[in-house]
C-alpha cells in the first residue's frame, strides 16, 4: 500500500473533507476528527513520509518548515497561553496514520507526562 493510500493522502487529495485551517505548497493542516483538546490540529507535509524516523537529510528545510508553521498555527487559533506539540513515532509511540504528523493542541492545561 503506497502513502499515499493513507487516510491523510486522501485529505491532501480532497478525496475525503477535512476542515483545513492552513495550506501551503509543502503542508497541510486541519482539524483533527477526535480532539483530545478544544483546540486540535494536524498539520502535515505534502511529501509522503511515512514517520519522523524515515525523515532525511533532503528534508531538513521541510522539517524547519513545518516547525515554523506550528507556530503560525497556533497563534492564529490563538493559543496564547501556551500549547502542546506531538509527534507520535511508529507503534511504540503511539502512532496510528502512517503519514508523518504533528498534533497541535491547546485551550486546555496540559498534564505531564502524557500516557
Ligand atoms: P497518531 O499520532 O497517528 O495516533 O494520530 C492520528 C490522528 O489522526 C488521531 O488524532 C486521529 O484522531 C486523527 N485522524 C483524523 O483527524 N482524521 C481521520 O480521518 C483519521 C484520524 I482515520
Amino acid at each position: 500500500m503506497s502513502d499515499q493510500d493513507t487516510i491523510f493522502g486522501k485529505i491532501i487529495r480532497r478525496e475525503i473533507s477535512a476542515d483545513i485551517v492552513y495550506e501551503d505548497e509543502l503542508v497541510l493542516a486541519f482539524r483533527d476528527i477526535a480532539p483530545q483538546a478544544p483546540v486540535h490540529i494536524i498539520l502535515i507535509p505534502k511529501k509522503p513520509i511515512p514517520k519522523l524516523a524515515d525523515a532525511t537529510p533532503e528534508d531538513h528545510a521541510l522539517m524547519g518548515h513545518l516547525l515554523l508553521k506550528v507556530k503560525q498555527i497556533a497563534q492564529e487559533a490563538g493559543l496564547d497561553n501556551g500549547f502542546r506539540v506531538v509527534i507520535n513515532n511508529g507503534p511504540d509511540g503511539g502512532q496510528t496514520v502512517f503519514h508523518l504528523h504533528i498534533h497541535i493542541m491547546g485551550g486546555r492545561q496540559m498534564q505531564w507526562p502524557p500516557g
